[in-house]
């Protein structure tokens, strides 16, 4: 079985995203990284880095977002469907899924704490501007590859397009216009509304923190 630590509301999202993309049965324990459950001495065993989510699939233990959808995608995607067909479209999933995380999250998420998540009095508008002056340079290249190309790997939805979009989904809580990038908001909006995306919103989560 499967497993998957970390609550619906946190990077935890994106596995379990993958995982109902794929139509695999799972559990989720909802670790929440708020309070003290990312300490506990077992869950440090599984993640040293006191973080999630982790993902445990047998003998693996496996940490880092990224790494857990790749792995997942690659190891359980039927042919032609989530995992990309083609050595070239492979090294365009990692492009795009080392890029996301490398060139839009940090500032993206700043952003979203700086509006959204933190007690208004320590927001800082400041922040704000600089993370989304930040954001323009990224947000052009996804706009000019979205321009010319459906989707990221291949001609179809792949892991590629769900890594960045899971990201990217950020720009809706955090209000971030994609007034000026139409085919990058055109191509978030899809990837959004597939029926396991928000079958994975809607995971009813275990919420017995030590199994
Ligand atoms: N690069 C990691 C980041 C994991 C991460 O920071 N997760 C947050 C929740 S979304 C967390 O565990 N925070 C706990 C903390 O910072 O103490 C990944 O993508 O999996």
């Amino acid at each position: 079985m499967i497993t998957v630590h970390g609550i619906t509301a946190s990077r935890a999202f994106r596995p379990l995203w993958v995982l109902e993309e794929l139509g695999l049965p799972y559990h989720q324990v909802a670790r929440d990284f708020r309070g003290d459950a990312l300490d506990e001495p077992s869950y440090l065993a599984l993640n040293p880095n006191g973080r999630i989510p982790t993902l445990v699939d047998d003998d693996l233990v496996l940490w880092e977002s990224m790494a857990i959808d790749l792995y997942l995608a690659r190891r359980y995607s039927p042919p032609g469907e989530l995992w990309p067909d083609s050595a070239v479209g492979e090294a365009l999933a990692w492009q795009w899924s080392f890029w996301v995380m490398t060139e839009v999250e940090h500032a993206l998420l700043s952003v979203l704490m700086h509006r959204r998540i933190l007690p208004e009095a320590r927001r800082d508008a400041d922040k704000v501007k600089r993370n989304l002056g930040l954001l323009r340079r990224p947000f052009g290249v996804l706009e000019q590859t979205l321009a010319k190309r459906p989707f990221l790997a291949e001609p179809r939805f792949t892991i590629a397009d769900l890594n960045v979009a899971a990201v990217l989904s950020w720009c809706i809580p955090a209000r971030v216009s994609l007034a000026e990038h139409p085919a990058m908001a055109a191509w978030l909006k899809l990837c959004l509304a597939r029926p396991a995306r928000k079958r994975a919103q809607q995971a009813e989560p275990d919420l017995d923190t030590d199994s």
